[in-house]
C-alpha cells in the first residue's frame, strides 16, 4: 500500500511526502522533502480531517482515535498523528525519513483521506509543561498541508 501527500500553504512552504506499508501490522515508512522553511525544527503531524476548505485550519486537531494526550513519536501515550519534528537545514529544506509504528494506511484507523500539516514552530512533544503542550505541542501556525491520498 502506498500513499502520497502534496503540501501547500499560503506562503513559500511546499513539499511532497510518500508513505509506504506492506501489511497492516507493519510500520509505515514516511519519506519526503519540504522546502521554504525557516532553519530548525518544525512540528509535523497527521490531522484528523481531509478538509482544506478554509486552508489548513479545516484539517482539525491531531488525528487521535484512541483519545490520548499529545506526545512524541516514540512515546506510548501520543496521538496517532504525532510524528514529532522535522529539521530544516540552513537552506530551509527538510528531508524526511520516518518509520512509524502507530500510523497505518489501511484498517479502521487509516490515515488515508486525512491531512498532513507542517508547523511554524517546534513541537515540544507534550513536555512543555502547559495545557496546550498536551494538545498541540505548542507547534504554532500551520505553514502548509495536504490531504493524504492513495498512490500507485
Ligand atoms: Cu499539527
Ligand atoms: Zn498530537
Amino acid at each position: 500500500m502506498k500513499a502520497v501527500c502534496v503540501l501547500k500553504g499560503t506562503g513559500d512552504v511546499t513539499g511532497v511526502v510518500h508513505f509506504e506499508q506492506q501489511v497492516e501490522s507493519d510500520p509505515v515508512t514516511v519519506k519526503g522533502k519540504i522546502t521554504g522553511l525557516t532553519p530548525g525544527l518544525h512540528g509535523f503531524h497527521v490531522h484528523a480531517f481531509g478538509d482544506n476548505t478554509n486552508g489548513c485550519i479545516s484539517a482539525g486537531p491531531h488525528f487521535n482515535p484512541h483519545k490520548k494526550t499529545h506526545g512524541g513519536p516514540d512515546d506510548e501515550i501520543r496521538h496517532v498523528g504525532d510524528l514529532g519534528n522535522v529539521t530544516a537545514d540552513s537552506e530551509g529544506t527538510a528531508i524526511i525519513h520516518i518509520v512509524d509504528k502507530q500510523l497505518s494506511l489501511t484498517g479502521q484507523h487509516s490515515i488515508i483521506g486525512r491531512t498532513m500539516v507542517i508547523h511554524e514552530k517546534e513541537d515540544d512533544l507534550g513536555k512543555g509543561g502547559n495545557e496546550e503542550s498536551l494538545k498541540t505541542g505548542n507547534a504554532g501556525g500551520r505553514l502548509a498541508c495536504g490531504v493524504i491520498g492513495i498512490a500507485e
